[in-house]
């Protein structure tokens, strides 16, 4: 597919990744899981399960080989094809802790500082949080860039992280360019106004569409997530036809009916919620939603909103069911992903031993 770009430009990649923390929810689903499939269509992809940062969560699971077998079957369930793309778990390929190591060496303490994920999980004892946890971003950043990557679908949350990578990949062109211009490993790229030589590409996030950050159920100000205490704050791709109506239903509104107008949702988190996911859902935009459904009242809209759920989880939820009753076929799927993930990773860290001048032959 991109055997026409040019050979001064960056071949364009998707990579992204999901970790095997907990049941994937409505939120994945919609900010990352649903888009890389569209992706797999236009686009070489690889997929991952990234277990290493999981340790950065708990050191110790109950069953992280299993959970990552769930994370592995849910791609596999919402249509990801393992052929096409490149599917597998991180600690496969030991290149992404390497890049990470001197990604380390690269970024600085007071970026890692200023994450807001870090702050957030970190809570208030920060000295007491793992330098795992504080250089998660330079590890994402390696997750990328070990496949010099060019484009990553995630939601809403990760921007930032994002950001991170393109300023580490940014310092390392820099701090490196002379090594990169004398090894002949720099690709033209466009920054800002100008063309300057990089090894590493500045990766474009792909934050797009009607539900880039799914907010919890319960409370409209804060973000859906796997590690929120109140289970009707998410609804579980695992979940069955009956939960997702119940927790639709019990979902926290405000008395008045859907506005006529979208500006009419400002100021009305879990109503502009709800209908970001309806409209992320029917894959129509929401000014087309409230169309239909402006001026209606809750109790009209949430069996709506309920039967369309149903309709598009149900069936992922029982392929995920079916493919992880077979935990030997996700695995080959994985072993599979990880000896092609492993062969461009490798490519990739034997320049990156030349431009820094470790001694590997
Ligand atoms: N609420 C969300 N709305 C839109 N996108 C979301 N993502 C996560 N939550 C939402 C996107 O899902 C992808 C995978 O996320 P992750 O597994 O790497 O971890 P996370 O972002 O830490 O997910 P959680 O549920 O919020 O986990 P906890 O509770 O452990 O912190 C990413 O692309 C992410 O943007």
């Amino acid at each position: 597919m991109n055997d026409a770009a040019p050979t001064n430009e960056f071949r364009q990649l998707v990579f992204s990744g999901v970790q095997p923390t907990g049941n994937l929810h409505l939120g994945n689903y919609l900010g990352a899981l649903q888009k890389f499939v569209a992706l797999q269509d236009t686009h070489d992809c690889i997929y991952c399960v990234v277990d290493l940062h999981s340790l950065t969560a708990t050191l110790m699971h109950d069953d992280l080989m299993d959970q990552t077998r769930a994370i592995a079957a849910a791609y596999l369930a919402c249509g990801l094809d393992p052929k096409k793309n490149i599917i597998f778990n991180q600690s496969r390929v030991p290149q992404h802790a390497e890049l990470a190591w001197i990604f380390n060496c690269v970024a600085r303490i007071g970026w890692m500082n200023r994450m807001t994920q870090f702050k957030d999980k970190a809570g208030k004892d920060r000295e007491n949080a793992s330098l795992g946890l504080l250089a998660y971003p330079s590890l994402m950043a390696a997750d990328i860039l070990v496949y010099r990557a060019t484009h990553v679908p995630v939601g809403e949350d990760q921007k930032q992280h994002l950001e991170l990578t393109r300023d580490i990949a940014q310092k390392f062109n820099n701090d490196f360019s002379e090594r990169i211009a004398a090894c002949g490993y720099g690709v033209e790229m466009e920054v800002g106004e100008e063309r300057v030589n990089g090894f590493f590409p500045l990766t474009e996030p792909l934050i797009e569409g009607s539900a880039t950050r799914v907010m919890s159920l319960r409370d409209g100000t804060k973000k859906m997530s796997k590690s929120d205490p109140s289970d009707l704050s998410r609804i579980n791709l695992t979940d069955d036809a009956d939960a997702i109506a119940r927790k639709i239903r019990k979902a926290k509104t405000d008395p008045e009916p859907l506005p006529g107008e979208l500006e009419g949702l400002t100021g009305r988190a879990e109503a502009e919620n709800l209908v970001g996911i309806y409209a992320a859902l029917a894959e129509m935009s929401r000014e087309k939603v409230i169309a239909e459904f402006g001026g209606r009242q809750f109790s009209d809209f949430k069996p709506a909103l309920a039967e369309l759920a149903v309709e598009k989880l149900a069936p992922i939820a029982s392929e995920m069911r079916r493919i992880a009753a077979d935990p030997s076929y996700v695995d080959s799927v994985l072993r599979d992903g990880g000896e092609r993930a492993g062969a461009l990773a490798e490519e990739t860290m034997k320049k990156v031993h030349d431009i820094v001048g470790l001694l590997a032959n």
